[in-house]
């Protein structure tokens, strides 16, 4: 039976004895057994009642088994939805509930925190730990080893990814097999992978980046990942010599310009680094090959349209530019107001159109229709220039929107937190630089009547109800917030007043 993800990223691999995993702990896993463990695991999911097109959203650690529960999904024909784990169980709740789970897979030790989420969901739920322990493992343990994969068509929903909208609600991006395996492939051939490749891999594998661009371009491929669990930069020097790439957000980069282990000696052996998911400063991509002799090559991509341009592998990577579109992607750069393209060389919106691009947002037609034009094209809210040459810059965002250490990050969530405490009359959450992270998070708040407010005790009410990463490091108590003549809170002005929060 047909199905095009599972046919191309795994099929091929069954019986493949060349190593797919190679841990920190030195443990390889050829192609072979994560197949066998991918099968086990998909009986597992049908076992617990998981029928194709049913949603199983995953909040693990990163481990071979984690990475096993997305080709599981696959294989049986489930939708993965990947959520990171830094979520706290309110945001697990909404993603659960609107996505209608029908397993949740988590972490043993938040299974308590999260068994109340999954029954007011009514999701089954099971654990999965890094260390390939839990209920789901146990189940999967006893299960055989081969899958008939189940039959799926390029259009239906291989996953589905949570992005935070502008209005705070968060929208599940609908991203079909053929979206990720036309992706995969433009990539594959763009980069040049092979099967003599070996990518060091220290992303999480919950976003696009990690999972789709590294992984589905690695199982393409039939190369190997070293699979580290995070960003750890002794991991990083320690495994550099058995990597030939390596795909990093800006952060990576800075914190290896920051090392003065990650030398010409080190790196000289790899083929190609790769950027993404944030902008990286022409500065950083100029001293990192002072450094090292290594260009960076940096390219351009969402959660909604998977990857949509890229510096080219031979010929000229432009620091501070996001390359060209890749083949198969239609891209222009319009007016935002009459969505007419501009001349080269001038700001507008980027939009793309092609078989990267998602399905729409997961029952929200009428959101959908909004970020679409009637002739295809989707409305990124990046804006850019295009030159001559089709290199694209971008020059900043239409969207309200924070990229932290690459985690998106939409004031308007932190900001609806904000207003909702005591005393808190209005309330503003904006990006400004910030050396490691590229953007920090800082709050500027209105006191209600004059109330006394305190940064320490604002801090403090919101920790626990949103992930970590997205709470504000500081909070300003201001008399009122700049507007302009509309009544609009001038952010730009914001921005500027503090920029240098994180020196
Ligand atoms: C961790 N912390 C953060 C972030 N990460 N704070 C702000 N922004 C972040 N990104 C906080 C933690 O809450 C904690 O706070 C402290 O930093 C240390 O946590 P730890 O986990 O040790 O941090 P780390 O390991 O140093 O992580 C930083 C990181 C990580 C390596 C940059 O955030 C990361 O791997 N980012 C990659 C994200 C990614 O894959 N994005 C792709 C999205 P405290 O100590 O105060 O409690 S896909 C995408 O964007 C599109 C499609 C694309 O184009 O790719
Ligand atoms: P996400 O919603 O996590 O998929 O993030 C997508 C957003 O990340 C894009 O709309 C861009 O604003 C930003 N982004 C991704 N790659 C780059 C890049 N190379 N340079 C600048 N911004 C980027």
């Amino acid at each position: 039976m047909p199905n095009p993800l599972y046919d191309a990223l795994f099929r091929p691999h069954e019986g493949n004895e060349a190593v797919f995993l190679s841990l920190k702990d030195g443990r390889d896993i050829s192609y072979a057994e994560f197949m066998r463990l991918a099968a086990r695991l998909a009986n597992a999911l049908a076992a617990s009642g998981v029928q194709p097109g049913d949603r199983v959203a995953l909040q693990a650690r990163k481990s071979p088994e984690a990475l096993g529960v997305y080709a599981a999904c696959v294989t049986a024909g489930a939708v993965f939805l990947p959520l990171n784990t830094a979520y706290t169980p309110a945001e697990v709740e909404y993603f659960v509930t609107d996505a209608g789970v029908k397993l949740l897979v988590c972490d043993s030790a938040s299974r308590a925190a999260l068994e109340p989420v999954a029954q007011k969901a009514e999701s089954a739920l099971l654990t999965l730990d890094a260390d390939g322990g839990g209920t789901l493992a146990d189940l999967a343990r006893n299960q055989p080893a081969g899958f008939a994969a189940a039959e799926r068509g390029p259009d239906d929903l291989a996953a589905l990814l949570y992005t935070s909208g502008t209005t705070g609600r968060s929208k599940g991006a609908m991203l079909t097999q053929d979206n990720l395996l036309s992706n995969a492939e433009a990539l594959v051939d763009a980069w040049r992978f092979t099967a003599a490749d070996m990518l060091l891999h220290a992303l999480p594998i919950f976003h696009t980046h990690g999972l789709f661009v590294a992984s589905n371009v690695t199982l393409l491929a039939g190369g190997g990942m070293v699979f580290l669990p995070g960003l750890d930069m002794d991991d990083l020097a320690a495994h550099m010599r058995r990597a030939t790439t390596m795909m990093g957000v800006p952060t990576f980069y800075t914190r290896m310009l920051a090392d003065p282990r990650f030398d010409r000696a080190l790196t000289g052996h790899m083929r190609l680094f790769i950027s993404g998911s944030a902008p990286l400063l022409a500065e950083t991509h100029r001293d990192f090959e002072a450094r090292t002799g290594q260009r960076i090559l940096e390219r351009y991509g969402m959660t909604e349209t998977n990857m949509n341009t890229s510096n080219p592998y031979k010929g000229e990577r432009r620091a501070g530019t996001v390359g060209q579109p890749l083949p198969g992607v239609a891209l222009r750069i319009v007016d935002p107001e009459t969505g007419a393209p501009v001349p080269p060389g001038e700001v507008g919106i980027i939009e793309v159109k092609g078989r990267n691009v998602f399905k729409g947002y997961w029952n929200m037609p009428e959101k959908t229709a909004q970020e679409f034009r009637t002739d295809g094209f989707f409305i990124t809210g990046d804006l850019a220039t295009m030159d001559a040459d089709g290199y694209v810059t971008i020059v900043g965002r239409a969207k309200d929107l924070i990229i932290s250490g690459g985690y998106n990050i939409y004031p308007k969530e932190i900001e609806l937190l904000l207003d909702e405490q005591p005393g808190v009359a209005e309330s503003a959450v904006i990006g400004v630089p910030h050396p490691d992270m590229g953007e920090g998070v800082v709050g500027v708040v209105v006191p209600r009547n004059g109330a006394d407010l305190s940064e320490t005790v604002l801090l403090g009410a919101i920790a626990g109800t949103i992930a970590r990463f997205k709470q504000p490091r500081r909070i300003f108590v201001v008399d009122e917030l700049p507007r302009n003549t509309m009544g609009k809170v001038q952010k730009n002005v914001l921005r500027d007043r503090y920029k240098d929060t994180f020196g």
